[in-house]
């Protein structure tokens, strides 16, 4: 079948209709021998309909030909959504669960009664939240088999695939009925994961770090997955992106330090600790010269200035000149993995001066110029202007030498040396004594490289331990 869909793109006009006809006798035949189509025969075949009536609408009389080949009884087979559950299979899934609430007192399952709940309808252990919150449960502080049935024929009739019933999930209680999630809607899923995953149970000690976790952990949910900036996540953002995959995935894996992606707990311990360097007084909240504090005054002023001049953050708290923690979670994800998508964009927009969306030589040089003024301070021979402006168009090279656009950067293997030549001395001067090739990644091969976040998350944790370890001795030396 697989053949046969790769010749008809390739074949045009007469052919078509041949195979056309062909195909046609094809369905004819299969369709008595089995009436119910596999639903991998199903999709193959019915993607050709869909290929020959697109391919054929000026031409009457191939259309005609594809009009033939839909007058033969095909399932439907494209289900953008996922596949409906039909009746039958509804009633078999709720019978089960009605199962599970007569086994509990009263027949009300509380929320730690809802992971055999969410199991028995093959859903991912950590969706249990979720089915619970949309049941009405916390509203009402538990639910009845029959409040939970209410909610499913409303949310799963409607929404068949991962992404639409996630969203569904987590809004169906909002008034307006919208179509994203927010930062706020996540909150109960990652405090149940807080409070339930096996890798973390050494937090149920420490419950002031709850919320610190979870705040970390839906920036980087927002960061990553939310890639228009809005703050509201739609299913079309959570279908591209890897987070529902990693949430299924933190039930196989015990090790929370594992999920390197968004659950990390090393990764928010690492975050965190940077912050509370900061952030002296505590209040959550840090200013630019907080910010110029970061990783010994690395990152130039005139960055630190674009980025609290709402050029990246934004809010209540910008327009006070403060960074509140998911900004600076957003702020070091960004600073430490310049090859990001969202990186990139970030910093884009900080070099972006006049927002007209390309970098200009002009906005080059102001960045540029700083350094210099850095390197002349610390004695350092100083590469002049021209010279880095032709090695940088070396190495992005632009569409337009004039200047350089976000896609320019989003195409080019380097852009992570093009930003820090602009934004930060130190790792300028790493890379410019380090072979430029020699931390590319290497796109062959099978086993994922550690993104350059990954790297910097794993020695920093390994740092803040050993200085932990050291003043713990120390503590004891003088007790
Ligand atoms: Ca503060
Ligand atoms: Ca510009």
């Amino acid at each position: 079948m697989k053949l046969l869909m790769t010749n008809l793109t390739v074949q045009t006009g007469k052919d078509v209709k041949d195979i056309i006809k062909k195909d046609n006798e094809l369905i004819k035949e299969r369709d008595k021998e089995n009436k119910e189509l596999s639903p991998s025969l199903t999709t193959a075949t019915s993607t050709i309909t869909t290929v020959t009536v697109t391919d054929t609408s000026k031409d009457t009389k191939r259309h005609d030909a594809g009009k033939t080949l839909q007058n033969v009884n095909i399932p439907k087979f494209y289900y953008p959504y996922g596949k409906p559950i039909n009746k039958e299979e509804t009633e078999k899934i709720l019978d089960k669960v009605s199962k599970e609430f007569s086994k509990l007192e009263g027949g009300k399952a509380l929320l730690h009664n809802f992971g055999p709940i969410t199991k028995v309808i093959n859903l991912p252990l950590y969706w249990k939240s979720l089915l619970y919150t949309a049941s009405g449960g916390n509203k009402n502080g538990y639910v009845t088999f029959q409040m939970f049935a209410a909610m499913w024929r409303k949310v799963f009739s409607v929404c068949h695939d991962a992404a639409s019933r996630f969203v569904k999930l987590l809004t169906v209680h909002s008034p307006q009925g919208r179509d994203y999630v927010d930062e706020a809607d996540l909150i109960p899923l990652v405090q149940d994961i807080v409070e339930t995953h096996p890798g973390l149970t050494f937090l149920q000690e420490a419950p002031e770090f709850h919320s610190r976790y979870v705040n970390t952990v839906i920036a980087r949910i927002l960061y990553c997955v939310n890639r228009s900036w809005s703050g509201k996540i739609t299913v079309t953002e959570l279908r591209k992106s890897n987070f529902l995959s990693t949430l299924s995935l933190l039930e196989e894996e015990d090790d929370i330090n594992q999920v390197m992606d968004y659950f990390s707990y090393e990764h928010f311990y690492v975050i965190y600790c940077k912050f509370w360097e900061l952030d002296k007084d505590h209040d959550l909240l840090i200013d630019k010269h907080d910010l110029a504090r970061h990783n010994d005054h690395a990152v130039n002023s005139r960055t630190i200035e674009r980025i609290f001049s709402g050029a990246v953050i934004k809010g209540k708290n910008a327009l006070e000149g403060k960074m509140s923690y998911p900004q600076f979670v957003c702020f070091l994800l960004s600073e430490e993995d310049k090859r990001n998508p969202t990186s990139v964009e970030y910093w884009f927009r900080v070099m972006d001066l006049d927002g007209d969306g390309v970098i200009s030589m002009y906005e080059m040089e102001y960045f540029y110029e700083e350094q210099m003024q850095k390197m002349e301070a610390l004695g350092i021979e100083k590469l002049p202007f021209e010279d880095c402006l032709c090695q940088m168009l070396d190495l992005v090279r632009p569409k337009d030498n004039e200047r350089i656009t976000l896609a320019d950067l989003k195409n080019c293997k380097m852009t992570h040396i093009f930003f820090d030549t602009f934004i930060n001395l130190d790792k300028f001067l790493d890379h410019e004594q380090r072979d430029p090739f020699s931390n590319m990644r290497d796109v062959d091969s099978d086993i994922p490289e550690p993104t350059d976040w990954e790297r910097y998350a794993a020695e920093e944790y390994e740092l803040l331990v050993a200085e932990e370890g050291a003043n713990d001795q120390e503590e004891v030396n003088v007790g």
